[in-house]
């Protein structure tokens, strides 16, 4: 599969014609795409594109923007066993997490598109007569959109589908290790009617590219998704500028679990939160804080399941754990394992790398449980990505909160517990964007923001809801209209 950038509606090569590929991580001798390896120069062409196409988009009513999405999410409805198929071929995760991801990129479709009908601002009273007052929802202009490689189909779906809605154009960096995920996506907006220049797609290395596009002249705000390191960088550059931002980057979820919890649906929340997608979520379950009551029955019940976990290729049937996404991810995470077993957590089962079988050619980790964990060990407290899992005792939910809240990012947490007031108690004091209740932390809808708390992100969420997109992808615009024909003295003795 040869991916082109599509710039002002047409597929073209990068200006100076090189080209990266991007390799199936469950078997990397197999190419899925080559891909532009971009520079500057095609960057400027897309924001020239984007700044072009700015003017006639805005003023296109917003509920016929929605008609557009809402032929994406039609496409994407007829297209899905294709994207899904591709999601797992090139990032990895199993097929069934493959089409969910797929479809959280059509809820998010029609979600947006209704959007467009509502996009409400506020009418209030003015003080004066023959005077109103309004706050109209306005667009930021071209934004600039950096995406991870977790979710292909999903994360540029929330952001480019919430930034369209509003009226912004779109230039698009998709993640270098699914480019073929982003051109698919792409070229079904493409279908949808989306007009020339207003969504542009530029691959290429997040160094040469991403960072010039999100500092270019002619963008206007920029959203990203991935690694703490380069989201704090762009936070450094961006503030400077002050240029919108949001930032999502990451997690150190935790579960915890109570002694009155039901042990068999705690351990499928963990099982599901802990090595769903190989771990690489920034919503991933790599804590679990369990009672010492429930604790040393708990941990068997934990590695008796988790050993009997099949790792392969996502797109074989029976697979329940796909590979990680490349050499760079697999190393950090066998480093970890490494860190772990130095710190002297205690290896219950996993550990290594399985390279034998099917296996030979890809990117696969055992799926690791680490007990006796302490909470000021680097695995209970750095975000690891992979399918690796920390349990670390705890004598009650007091405690059992302080261990969850007391690391560097807030972004997801759970609790099982049977008892309303102990789920109650958490809710309240959990210090994270997502709480959980007798669910995993994974999961989250997108009718409602996603977003996390200190270090997990810029505190502005975005996918869905109404306080997450389309708070960051508009600005206000206040509005006083006076049609007394006269100046009102009030106005002066104010
Ligand atoms: C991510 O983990 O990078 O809540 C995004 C979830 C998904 C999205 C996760 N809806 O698990």
């Amino acid at each position: 599969m040869h991916i082109r950038n599509f710039i002002g509606g047409k597929w073209i090569n990068a200006k100076g014609k090189r080209t990266f590929d991007s390799l199936n991580p469950a078997d990397n001798r197999r190419i899925v795409a080559k891909a532009p390896l971009s520079g500057r120069e095609d960057i400027d062409l897309a924001v020239a594109a984007a700044r072009e196409a700015l003017a006639g988009w805005r003023r296109k009513p917003a509920p016929r923007r929605g008609e557009i999405l809402f032929r994406a999410g039609e496409l994407l409805i007829r297209e899905k066993q294709r994207v899904g198929e591709l999601v797992t071929t090139e990032m990895g995760k199993v097929l069934a997490e493959g089409l969910g991801d797929v479809q959280e990129a059509i809820d998010m479709a029609f979600y947006m598109a209704g959007e467009g009908r509502r996009m409400q601002g506020e009418t209030v009273p003015s003080e004066l007569p023959d005077k109103d007052c309004k706050s109209l929802r306005e667009p930021l202009g071209v934004v600039a959109l950096i995406t991870p490689w977790n979710f292909p189909t999903a994360i540029p779906a929330w952001k480019i589908f919430a930034a369209l809605i509003c009226g912004n154009t779109v230039v698009f960096k998709p993640s270098s290790d699914t480019p073929a995920c982003a051109a698919a996506l792409v070229q079904i907006l493409e279908e949808a009617g989306v007009p020339p220049g207003v969504v542009n797609m530029v691959c290429g290395s997040g160094a040469d590219v991403g960072e010039y596009l999100v500092t270019h002249a002619g963008v206007d705000a920029v959203s990203f998704t991935g690694s703490c390191a380069a989201g704090e960088r762009l936070e450094g550059l961006l503030g400077r500028m002050h240029r919108p931002l949001a930032t999502e980057m990451g997690g150190k979820n935790a579960i915890i679990i109570m002694a009155d919890a039901d042990l068999s649906l705690a351990l499928e929340g963990v099982l599901w939160g802990a090595f769903g997608t190989s771990g690489q979520r920034c919503t991933a379950a790599s804590r679990v804080v369990v009672h010492e009551k429930v604790h040393e029955g708990f941990i068997d019940m934990l590695a008796g399941a988790a050993k009997h976990l099949r790792l392969g290729d996502g797109l074989l049937e029976g697979t329940d754990v796909g590979p990680l996404i490349n050499e760079q991810q697999y190393m950090k995470v066998l480093d970890y394992i490494r860190i772990g077993s130095g710190e002297g957590a205690q290896l219950i089962t996993g550990g290594m790398a399985v390279t034998a079988g099917a296996c030979a050619h890809g990117f696969f980790i055992a799926p690791t449980v680490f007990a006796q964990v302490t909470p000021n060990m680097r695995i209970a407290r750095e975000e690891i990505f992979g399918p690796v899992v920390s349990v670390v005792k705890c004598s009650g939910l007091d405690e059992a909160m302080g261990i969850v809240n007391n690391v560097p990012f807030g972004l997801s947490a759970a609790i099982y517990s049977r008892d309303v007031n102990t789920t109650a108690r958490a809710e309240r004091d959990l210090q994270t964007g997502i709480v959980y209740v007798n669910a995993s932390t994974i999961g989250a809808e997108i009718q409602l923001p996603f977003g996390g708390w200190r270090h997990s992100g810029s505190g502005h969420p975005e996918a869905g809801g109404r306080g997450g997109a389309l708070d960051f992808y508009t600005r206000i615009k206040v509005v006083y209209r006076d049609f007394s024909g006269r100046l009102q003295k009030a106005q002066i003795d104010k």
